[in-house]
């Protein structure tokens, strides 16, 4: 109840904020975009982990206000490193199945986009299988996304109902292979073939594939060698403040 009370004034008090994961081009080493990550610093807790403060928020419906300042602050920030001489092509950013089910996601999206100035292309919300099959309106919530332009990921792909049937309705543009499959590869047969079929899949469907957790050169080049040419992880980069971005990215 401690928590929930502090989580409920976090924003106002300044004290959430985001950090960024790169994700590279593997082959070339070039920046294609960042996901926005979420973090907590309370002054007597610490640094809260995102798996105890966003259950929290999800079940306290404090979500909705939280997903929101997350959508502005990752927009607008994308405008300061342009303005700062980065251009960082893309942003990724959670969305969470509770705000889906308040319904007024899509107008929400548009009026951060035009307050912002953001692309919409260069907008990507990240949602889980489960967040897709547990949704009552959720195909047709993805559907007005895509219509205002904005680009859909399929998170943790692979670790949910991945119903194949969906993913052909839905207009979605990428896969991410959960980091479960990437962590073993070069050691488990199992997790190599399951990275590999997502690939295949993520082909055949004309759907671009990125792998999350990357951590060793091994697993780079097992990726690139089975035609998966993006990655997100520790090997290339923590989630870092928008300033370390700028700093090892800006040319
Ligand atoms: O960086 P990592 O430990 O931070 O993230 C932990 C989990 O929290 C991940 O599953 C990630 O998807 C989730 N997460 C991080 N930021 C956000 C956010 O802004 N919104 C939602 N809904 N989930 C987030
Ligand atoms: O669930 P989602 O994919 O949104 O969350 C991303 C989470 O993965 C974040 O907690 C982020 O900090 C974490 N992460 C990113 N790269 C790596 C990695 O290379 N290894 C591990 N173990 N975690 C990672
Ligand atoms: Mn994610
Ligand atoms: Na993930």
């Amino acid at each position: 109840l401690r928590l929930e009370t502090f989580l409920r004034r976090s924003i106002e008090k300044e004290e959430v904020f985001l950090n960024y994961q790169p994700q590279v081009e593997i082959d070339t080493g070039k920046l294609i975009g960042v996901e926005a990550l979420l973090r907590w610093n309370h002054p007597e807790l610490g640094l809260v982990p995102p798996f105890r403060f966003i259950p929290l928020a999800e079940d306290t419906g404090f979500i909705n206000q939280l997903g929101k300042w997350v959508l502005y602050e990752a927009c607008r920030q994308m405008v300061r490193w342009q303005e700062a001489g980065l251009h960082v092509p893309k942003i990724a950013v959670n969305l969470s199945v509770k705000q889906f089910e308040r319904g007024s996601i899509v107008s929400m999206v548009a009026d951060i986009l035009r307050e912002t100035g953001l692309e919409p292309q260069r907008l990507q919300l990240e949602v889980t299988e489960s967040v897709i099959m547990n949704t009552g309106d959720a195909m047709a919530f993805i559907n007005d996304l895509h219509k205002i332009g904005v680009g859909l990921a399929i998170d943790d792909f692979g670790t949910g109902y991945s119903s194949l049937a969906y993913l052909k309705q839905l207009p979605v543009q990428t896969l991410k292979i959960d980091r479960s499959f990437i962590k073993d590869i070069s050691t488990d047969v199992n997790d190599e073939a399951i990275a590999i079929a997502i690939i295949q899949l993520g082909k055949s469907m004309n759907l671009s594939v990125i792998a999350e957790g990357v951590e060793t050169d091994e697993q780079a080049a097992f990726l690139l060698r089975h035609g998966c040419n993006q990655a997100q992880g520790y090997y290339y980069s923590r989630p870092v403040s928008p300033e370390d971005l700028l700093q090892r990215w800006k040319s």
